[in-house]
């Protein structure tokens, strides 16, 4: 083990999810606070969303409001640096074994007073691989307390079933139904809170979703979603990004599939995949 305990590994295993209060340095954190702020000073001199900057409603120069910077390792060399070598990788290795590929990386804002929520929904039918040996790491570049649409998840929800994300007339929605939801329990979601440097882990079949942020303060969340080498792509989402389906850690592996089928996405070649704000129907981006 390279980062965790064996006690944090089985918690994973049962849960499907991991919180880990403080734990990047503060001189990454630092490095990466100087990163989101590059991004933002170039949101000022935008009154539209670009492939590197999706800005969020009310935008304006003089008070930018951001959604997310999506493939930010394509986009920057100190978001690159800790998505192929930063300390997260060493929790994916823990996790998903020491052959390792990231999938990608993106920054997820949600604005103070009114950042919208992200509902509840599982990651791996945005991106089918050939098995479900994903994860997906986030980090709150600043603390985040409950008010902040932090993160919550249904603990042990990796072990069931994977919903379509449709709706009964069979349209791509990215999110669950309240039918579905209602099989939850709600007295197990987890709240992924905590102060600056938390970072957060969820299986790739992990119910999760975040609420809006009411508070003055944002919330930037960066998150990287790691693959077992052996688990290949079924789409050709991440075909093009440069920083995406990268080795990072041993050799890559023949595939291996799982029996259990995972619900396809839409063919996102005719529309274009530009966010999963756009996906839930938040967003004309
Ligand atoms: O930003 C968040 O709160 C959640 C992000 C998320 O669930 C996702 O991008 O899949």
């Amino acid at each position: 083990m390279k980062a965790l305990t064996p006690l944090q590994k089985r918690a994973y295993a049962a849960s499907g999810y991991l919180v880990l209060p403080s734990f990047i340095s503060f001189a990454w954190l630092d490095r990466l606070e100087v990163a989101m702020q590059r991004f933002i000073d170039q949101s000022r001199a935008l009154t539209q969303s670009t492939p590197a900057i999706l800005l969020g409603p009310g935008h304006r120069p003089d008070d930018p409001r951001l959604r997310r910077i999506p493939q930010t390792g394509a986009l920057d060399p100190d978001f690159a640096e800790f998505g192929l070598n930063g300390p997260i990788v060493d929790v994916a290795e823990d996790l998903l074994g020491p052959n390792l590929r990231l999938h990608h990386s993106k920054l997820n804002f949600k604005w103070s007073g009114g950042g919208e929520e992200i509902k509840w929904h599982q990651d791996i039918q945005f991106w089918p691989h050939s098995n479900y040996s994903l994860l997906t790491i986030g980090v709150y570049l600043r603390d985040v307390d409950e008010a902040m649409g932090p993160m919550g998840i249904y603990s042990g929800s990796h072990q069931q079933g994977l919903s379509s994300l449709r709706d009964q007339q069979g349209n791509w929605t990215g999110a669950l139904s309240n039918a579905e939801l209602s099989n939850l329990d709600p007295s197990s979601i987890g709240l992924c809170n905590g102060p600056r440097g938390t970072i957060t882990v969820h299986n790739c079949r992990a119910v999760h979703g975040s609420p809006t942020n009411r508070s003055p303060r944002m919330r930037p969340l960066l998150l990287h979603t790691y693959a077992a080498a052996d688990a290949v792509p079924l789409t050709n989402l991440m075909d093009g990004i440069p920083f995406a389906n990268r080795l990072v850690r041993g050799q890559e592996r023949p595939p291996i599939y799982d029996p259990e089928p995972c619900p396809m996405p839409p063919d996102f070649r005719s529309t274009g995949y530009t966010s999963i704000f756009a996906s839930q129907g938040k967003a004309k981006v």
